[in-house]
């Protein structure tokens, strides 16, 4: 049967978060609905353990002065704009918490899950699941109004792919083009306990979050408000 016939007159589209993965560009792979809602909710209790300290959710001040919406926080390296450091030499000069052993097994199984069913553009990057090993996670918390600007991820010095996770709000998620911070760009949900893996073609993108759609937390996500997103990341340093 046609999609026509199975959408008349496409006033009822196919939610794109029913399906499986999803490839938005070579590299860039969308899996929604990747963690269950029980694993969504004690990811969340480890977020507020790791608030504690020894550094702070802080929004990082760009060299220009201005102040970033976002809170973000730091697991295995500290991200400071734009260099990765062992203490948080920009917040209080504490040590950055460690990189959790099972976050790199889920950093596996996530660019597994991503690449292995061998989506087009892909063909070249199923032998890097097995030996992921991401060092640093940038742990992000969007409150009423936070969104982040076009960027690039460049502070790296690997091309290693980046494993993004969402928990509670839904967002809008921009994803662009190596060349410009401007068009041409998808944009794309990302809802609670969605999954996006950046790799190959697709690791220095632009990309951006403009907005995030207060009130959209599901039950049962462990948030009440709020959004965070969670970055794994090779650093490629030692
Ligand atoms: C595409 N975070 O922490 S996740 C970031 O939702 C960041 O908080 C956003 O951008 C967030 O740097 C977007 C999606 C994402 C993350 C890293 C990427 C997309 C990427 C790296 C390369 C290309
Ligand atoms: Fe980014």
């Amino acid at each position: 049967m046609s999609e026509d016939a199975l959408f008349p007159l496409t006033l009822i589209q196919p939610d794109t978060h029913d399906a499986g993965p999803r490839v938005i560009a070579p590299g860039a792979v969308h899996v929604p609905g990747w963690l269950s809602l029980e694993q969504q909710r004690w990811i969340v209790q480890r977020f507020g353990e790791w608030t504690h300290g020894p550094v702070p959710l802080r929004a990082a001040t760009l060299p220009g002065g201005h102040r970033m919406s976002v809170r973000t926080l730091c697991l295995g390296w500290h991200w400071q704009p734009y260099r990765y450091t062992r203490e948080a030499t920009d917040v209080n000069g504490r040590p950055v918490l460690e990189f959790p052993e099972w976050m790199v097994r889920l950093g596996r199984k996530a660019v597994a899950d991503a690449y292995l069913p061998g989506p087009e553009g892909n063909e070249a990057l199923p032998e890097l699941a097995g030996n992921y090993t991401p060092d640093a996670a940038l742990v992000n918390f969007y409150d009423r109004g936070a969104t982040m600007g076009m960027h690039q991820d460049k502070d790296e010095r690997s091309n290693a792919p980046v494993v993004s996770l969402s928990i509670g709000e839904t967002c809008l998620f921009r994803f662009g083009n190596t060349q410009t911070r401007t068009k041409p760009y998808t944009d794309v949900e990302l809802r609670s306990g969605d999954l996006f893996v950046f790799g190959g073609a697709s690791r220095f993108s632009y990309h951006g979050i403009p907005k995030v759609l207060p009130g959209t937390c599901p039950e049962g996500c462990g948030l009440s408000h709020g959004r965070i997103n969670i970055t794994m990341r090779v650093t490629g340093l030692s």
